[in-house]
């Protein structure tokens, strides 16, 4: 750590990894990991070494807007006011509502929470965790009693066998992978198994992938149940003192046929013999568990398991729902979720209720549940809710039926967003849009997968006129008249507060707190290092570890198992029918709004696409790289078709980032049916239908260009590259000049045009010159076009390469698709290197060519090209 560099958090995913961030003089940072954090101890995955690249205020929102123009900040936090007071007023408090995010602070979030819930007196305070860990959240509290997370990161290294469930870790939760690959690394005969339906990069680390039939989790849990107690590895004492619900539980799981899963005997027995026999067992879950209209279901399933054994409170074992969002944790905490009030009390709970309403000395409190985020975008749609505010998160392109909600967003008669951005698919909906600092310039805490609160620090002054949420959040209360309750003057006050209110939800028997911090100093606050909660004020510091004395938080202090059903399937689907699974790649985030900002980041995957099984792809007439239209009644949509086996034939996969900034009819939830899970309201965003078809486009195009392209094709998708921007194309017709297509495409202005036009073969290749200097290239085809995307991107800005021959001469290997992003190395370059060195190992690539050896978020990339060139090599 040099003097000048700052420990913070990274802010995407809920692994909560330390970083040293270092002002590079040039408006970015400097970013590596915080070798003492205990999340990371110093690695960082792609994402977070390139943060430092993201925070350039180019493209910011940098002063309150209504409607198209700029305001004063009195004037925007006036008008909020007002139209949420009327509303209210007249409407009665719940005709408003608060859409929030996991992206949130721990302080910004408590204080929405207290806004609507204690002053504007409404429980419609709804957030994006509710399409995340919102089926944990039921399932945990119908088993425990509340909302824990009961493991470690630690036990994700002592356990014996892990099994991962739903989660694709190498991609999402890279350094809980890395860590897991470390320690099996050290201790081999520790076994790893994956369930997915995809063969994932995850699988690079397991012993074991299971492919089950997606949806059928259930049916595979409860086989393990029946499995358990048939052979003996059911703990009887712990079940007869901690436990109720196991006959229950046990007789259900009896009934359910284990077929439905699509494993075969050997699969299964395998399986369940290891998981029988391996006492130190943890079992990792994500979305693949959560997102499914029956998650809590799946979730109990996973926990009966877990409980039946005794394999819970232990080291190295326990059920761990590892959260997305960098505060998932912290929303919870503070009770963002509309169905729960602050520090894990309960809102049906009048006793609760009351403690809260005096502790803040409230006017008012949510006397009931608020609408979870489908139901409220619902009631947005219908007009019953008049006002809603959006902050950070966007909706628009991650809500299931996601064209409807940008329907009723623009329909709605006032909404306000808080973003660091005013161009996102949900700000270009809102009447006002409210310019908010993001990571690097705001202070405060979030809390991790393993209840590790760690600070996020400002390393970069706030951008002009932007605001903390904190603060926006406390304005708009004043505005509101609610003085009283919004005196905050840093995020440290509030996270006091936060502190001392959840020493109450203790008293009350609740899990969460951290009371022990309430007299926090200013100075303790600046310097406070990760630490894990709970932290008592209450004389001896509660144990770390919950439930290792078989108590839990139920009236009877005994974990509850939940009876839990395997629901019945859909039909076999036959082609152009498919279920359509969505989910997540390596390098971006979300709805792009910050990874997309990384050169580096895009390079990996540059355009929206979905994965189908080569047998499927033939049926359907398509071959790799072609364009597919997947559509049903929900909406529709255009993405390049990536054929590979890693997908089982009947299922396809897109993955969710694409929006209507980055690529035209790309949003995949536009696709996702709004079923909720009853239990949790969470949304099944991992099961679509849809019919597929050929895209049939006349020409399909490449382009390149210094200036940010306006396209208006049927087809674009775009990314920006280190001294540009990249655009995927093709359309359905064909422009009257090419030229003409190409200058506005490409914002060329007076540049020269040098072309290659072979009119009966449809190509067209243009180069735009300014001086001497390439300022945009265009590359047309009749089928997909094929031209090296790495030399084309390297040409711009530069004079004396020949562009138009597309590719680089001949002593240059094109190096291909980019697949380690840290050191920009390419698929060609590793296979050759593979070929030439007779290279055998991940370790001799990273030595070879640097490959791997950084953020090794690509390592299980690399292995897979490594056994695929053995295999070619092996077949010569
Ligand atoms: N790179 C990257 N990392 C991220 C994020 C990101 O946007 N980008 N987002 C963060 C957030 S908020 C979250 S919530 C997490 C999500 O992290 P993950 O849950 O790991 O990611 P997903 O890709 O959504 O889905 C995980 C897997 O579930 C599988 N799956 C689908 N249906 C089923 C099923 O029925 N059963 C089983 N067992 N598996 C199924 C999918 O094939 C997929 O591989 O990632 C976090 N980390
Ligand atoms: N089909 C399908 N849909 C899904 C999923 C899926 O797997 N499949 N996954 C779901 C899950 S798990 C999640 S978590 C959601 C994520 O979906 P979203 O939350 O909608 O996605 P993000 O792109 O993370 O949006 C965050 C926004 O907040 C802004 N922002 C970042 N930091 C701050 C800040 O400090 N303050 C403010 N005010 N703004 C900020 C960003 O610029 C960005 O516009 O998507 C869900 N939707
Ligand atoms: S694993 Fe990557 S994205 Fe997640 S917190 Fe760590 S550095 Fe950030
Ligand atoms: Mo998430």
């Amino acid at each position: 750590m040099t003097s000048q560099s700052t420990c913070t958090t990274c802010p995407y995913c809920g692994t909560g990894c330390g970083v040293l961030a270092t002002p590079n003089g040039a408006g970015g940072l400097t970013v590596t990991g915080d070798p003492e954090h205990p999340a990371n101890f110093g690695r960082l995955c792609s994402k977070g070494s390139a943060l430092g690249e993201t925070v350039s205020t180019d493209h910011r929102l940098l002063a309150p807007q209504i409607g198209d123009s700029s305001a004063s900040w009195d004037e925007a936090l006036s008008l909020v006011a007002e139209k949420f007071r009327i509303a209210a007023d007249d409407h009665g408090p719940d005709s408003v509502a608060f859409y929030v995010s996991g992206q949130l602070l721990t302080e910004d979030y408590y204080v929405a929470n207290k806004l609507m819930k204690g002053y504007i007196g409404s429980g419609n305070i709804d957030t994006n965790s509710r399409l995340c860990m919102a089926s944990t959240v039921a399932g945990h509290k119908r088993a425990f009693g509340t909302d824990t997370v009961p493991g470690a990161y630690e036990d994700l290294e002592l356990a014996d066998l892990v099994i991962l469930t739903g989660s694709n870790l190498a991609w999402c939760h890279p350094v809980l992978y890395q860590r897991i690959a470390a320690a099996k690394a050290a201790r081999p005969t520790m076994q790893v198994v994956v369930i997915d339906p995809r063969r994932t990069a995850t699988c690079d680390l397991s012993d074991m992938h299971l492919a089950i039939q997606p949806g059928t989790d259930v049916a595979l849990f409860n086989h393990l149940l029946t499995q358990s107690h048939a052979k003996g590895a059911t703990d009887l004492t712990f079940i007869s003192q901690s436990l109720s619900g196991f006959a229950e539980a046990l007789d259900t799981a009896n009934k359910t046929d284990v077929a439905v899963t699509g494993l075969n005997q050997e699969q299964l027995s395998e399986f369940s013999n290891l998981w029988v026999s391996t006492e130190k067992s943890v079992t990792v879950f994500s979305q693949g568990v959560n997102q499914s209209d029956h998650g809590a279901d799946k979730v109990n399933a996973i926990i009966n398991c877990h409980l039946a054994t005794g394999r819970i409170g232990k080291p190295g074992c326990g059920p761990f729902s590892v959260t997305g969002q960098p505060n998932a944790m912290g929303g919870r905490e503070v009770g963002g979720l509309a169905n729960t009030l602050a520090c894990h009390l309960d809102i049906e709970n009048p006793v609760h209720r009351v403690s809260v309403q005096s502790f803040w000395n409230a006017p008012t409190i949510a006397e009931s549940q608020g609408l979870k985020a489908v139901d409220m975008f619902e009631a947005v749609g219908t007009g019953k809710i008049k006002a809603l505010w959006v902050m950070g998160t966007n909706p628009a392109v991650s809500m299931p039926n996601a064209s409807k909600v940008r329907a009723a967003m623009s329909n709605c008669d006032f909404v306000v967003v808080s973003d660091m951005f005013g161009t996102t698919d949900t700000a270009r909906l809102a009447d006002v849009v409210l310019p908010a600092t993001g990571w690097g310039e705001k202070e405060g805490t979030v809390t991790n997968s393993d209840r590790t609160i760690s600070r996020q620090r400002a390393i970069l002054p706030v951008p002009s006129d932007a605001r903390h949420d904190w603060q926006i959040i406390c304005d708009v209360a004043k505005y509101m008249g609610f003085t009283e309750g919004f005196r905050f003057s840093s995020p440290l006050d509030i996270f006091r507060e936060h502190a001392a209110l959840s020493g109450l939800a203790a008293k009350l028997g609740k899990d969460f707190d951290i009371s022990g911090l309430a007299q926090i100093s200013d100075v303790e606050y600046q310097s406070m290092k990760p630490v894990k909660w709970p932290v008592s004020s209450r004389g001896k510091t509660p144990n770390q570890r919950f439930f290792s004395d078989g108590q839990f938080f139920t009236p009877d202090r005994r974990a509850k198992m939940i009876p839990v059903r395997q629901p019945h399937l859909p039909q076999m689907l036959e082609p152009p029918q498919f279920r359509l699974n969505t989910g997540r790649i390596r390098d971006q985030w979300h709805t792009m709004s910050r990874t997309g900002q990384s050169p580096r980041l895009n390079q990996h995957y540059g355009e929206p696409f979905l994965e189908i099984h080569p047998s499927d792809a033939i049926q359907l007439g398509l071959v790799e790289a072609d364009l597919v239209k997947v559509s049903n009644p929900f909406g529709s949509v255009v993405l390049r078709a990536l054929v590979t086996d890693r997908i089982s034939q009947g299922q396809v996969f897109a993955p969710i980032h694409w929006t209507g900034e980055t690529a035209a009819n790309s949003v995949v939830s536009d696709l996702v049916a709004p079923d909720v899970d009853p239990v949790s309201g969470q949304p099944d965003s991992k099961s679509a239908y849809v019919s597929l078809s050929k895209f049939d486009a006349v020409w399909y195009g490449y382009a390149v260009g210094v200036e940010q392209p306006h396209a208006t094709t049927n087809y674009w998708a775009k990314a920006k590259l280190v001294d540009g921007w990249q655009l995927e194309l093709a359309d359905v017709s064909t422009p009257e000049s090419w030229e003409g297509f190409a200058r506005t495409l490409l914002q060329t202005g007076k540049a020269q045009c040098s072309s290659l036009i072979d009119t009966h073969k449809g190509r067209v290749r243009m180069a735009f010159h300014s001086g001497e200097q390439l300022v945009g290239a265009l590359f047309v085809d009749q089928a997909p076009v094929q031209v090296s995307r790495n030399f084309a991107g390297m040409t711009l800005h530069q004079s004396g390469l020949d562009v138009l021959a597309g590719r680089p001469r001949t002593t240059q290997l094109d190096p291909g698709p980019t697949v380690c992003a840290c050191f920009n190395v390419g698929v060609n370059t590793i296979l050759a290197a593979i070929e030439d060195n007779n290279l055998v190992s991940v370790e001799q690539i990273a030595t070879t060519l640097s490959a791997g050896s950084n953020c090794g978020s690509c390592r299980p990339e690399l292995a897979a090209l490594l056994s695929e060139a053995r295999r070619q090599l092996a077949a010569e």
